[in-house]
């Protein structure tokens, strides 16, 4: 019998909601993996019969508790990921039987370290330029060792039967997503980016392939529904599209995303993790190909900040760009963000030069202390594009 934590009834109803829901998973024997990056080989994990959830913090809450151990100088991210753990308020870190993390940035690869004394941790090592000539083929031994760790773990075999079916299935969600944030492509737009990071950030809660592909389908039925309603109401003035790039915002939507919106803007898509970055290269399914080898391949072209040179991160934004008609490039940048920080001047100088777009940067974090002066400069920024 799986134990809840010694403070269960002094969470709120949703939080209890979330530990009674990741423990009757776990008490169907199904085990559960915590991970924190769209580098994780997801399909390994489905492979090996366990379901993967994200653990990344989204709130302020539980900083206060990492800064105990943490300094305070450090990825707002980073804090509240550690801080659900340390104060067992994550349910999904709390019934997780193993953590995976990757080498990204300094910040996560030293904090992992600290979350090794919680729980098992496990930590893939990504090669840090993916162009290089052995590239690919580090990451494919290091996809090796993981499936092993997970075989030895939940004592699986993971076959190459079981893994291409895994691989289908990624494949799928991935398509699912894609086409569902194509609804950001109507011009004017039939659903919001608030509305379309609420459905992504819930996904990661959705334990099964069923559960998100039966999501993402109805989301992008409803949108074609309100698609068609619209047509027989007339157009209002046209919104300027922003394309949100840089860091993961889960923790900062309302101040950014819904800030945006409420000023009468679109954000029509987000060259973000949670967005089309990682789903628009699939899995290869050729038959004839180490299915491993195929994944090594695919995730090494996710264009994140940590990999040095970055330049997919450029060809993904100009074609979001241009795909969907956006007017102008929003950054945003979580404090103590070292790799997007500095990556923001080539992105300002690509979106500006190139793409001939205005573009702006915000740096934040968690806290609702700067939120007044986020509107502000949201203003300024807004009226500043031409549409
Ligand atoms: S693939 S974006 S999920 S590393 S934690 S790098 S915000 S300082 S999350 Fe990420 Fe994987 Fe890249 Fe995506 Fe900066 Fe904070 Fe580090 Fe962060």
């Amino acid at each position: 019998m799986l134990q809840l934590p010694k403070n269960f009834e002094s969470y709120d109803l949703v939080r209890q909601a979330g530990f009674l829901r990741a423990k009757a998973v776990k008490e169907k024997g199904i085990p559960m993996v915590g991970v924190f990056c769209t580098y994780t080989p997801k399909e390994l994990i489905m492979a090996a019969g366990a379901v993967s959830v994200g653990l990344c913090g989204m709130s302020e809450e539980p900083i206060a508790a990492a800064e105990t151990k943490l300094p305070k100088n450090l990825c707002p991210l980073i804090k509240s990921s550690y801080g659900f753990a340390v104060s067992e308020t994550c349910p999904y870190f709390y019934f997780s039987d193993l953590v995976v993390g990757e080498t990204t940035c300094d910040g996560k690869k030293k904090m992992y370290e600290l979350l090794g004394q919680l729980k098992d941790v496990y930590v893939i090592h990504l090669p840090h330029s993916p162009k290089r000539s052995k590239a690919v083929e580090y990451f494919y031994q290091e996809l090796l060792d993981f499936k092993k760790v997970l075989e030895d773990k939940f004592r699986v075999e993971i076959t190459d039967e079981k893994l291409r079916k895994a691989i289908h299935e990624a494949n799928e969600e991935r398509a699912a997503m894609l086409r569902l944030y194509g609804l950001g492509k109507m011009n004017p737009a039939v659903i919001s980016g608030y509305e379309l990071s609420s459905i992504a950030n819930g996904l990661d809660f959705q334990f099964f392939h069923e559960e998100r592909m039966a999501v993402m389908n109805q989301a992008y039925q409803d949108g074609l529904n309100r698609l068609e309603a619209s047509k027989a109401k007339p157009q209002g003035a046209r919104r300027p599209r922003l394309i949100i790039t840089g860091c993961p915002i889960g923790g900062v939507r309302e101040k950014i995303i819904k800030a945006v919106e409420d000023l009468g803007a679109d954000v029509v898509s987000f060259e973000i993790c949670s967005g089309p970055r990682e789903k628009q290269t699939a899995v290869d399914e050729n038959p004839e190909k180490d299915p491993l080898w195929a994944m090594a391949e695919k995730y090494l072209q996710i264009g994140c900040s940590i990999m040095t040179p970055n330049d997919s991160r450029l060809v993904t934004l100009e074609n979001m760009v241009r795909e969907y008609q956006a007017d102008a490039v929003l950054e945003v940048v979580l404090q103590a963000c070292h790799t997007y920080n500095v990556e923001s001047y080539t992105i300002k100088r690509f979106v500006t030069d190139s793409l001939k777009k205005p573009y702006y940067m915000l740096e934040t974090d968690y806290s609702k202390a700067d939120s007044g002066q986020i509107q502000t400069r949201l203003e300024a920024f807004l009226e500043t594009i031409p549409c």
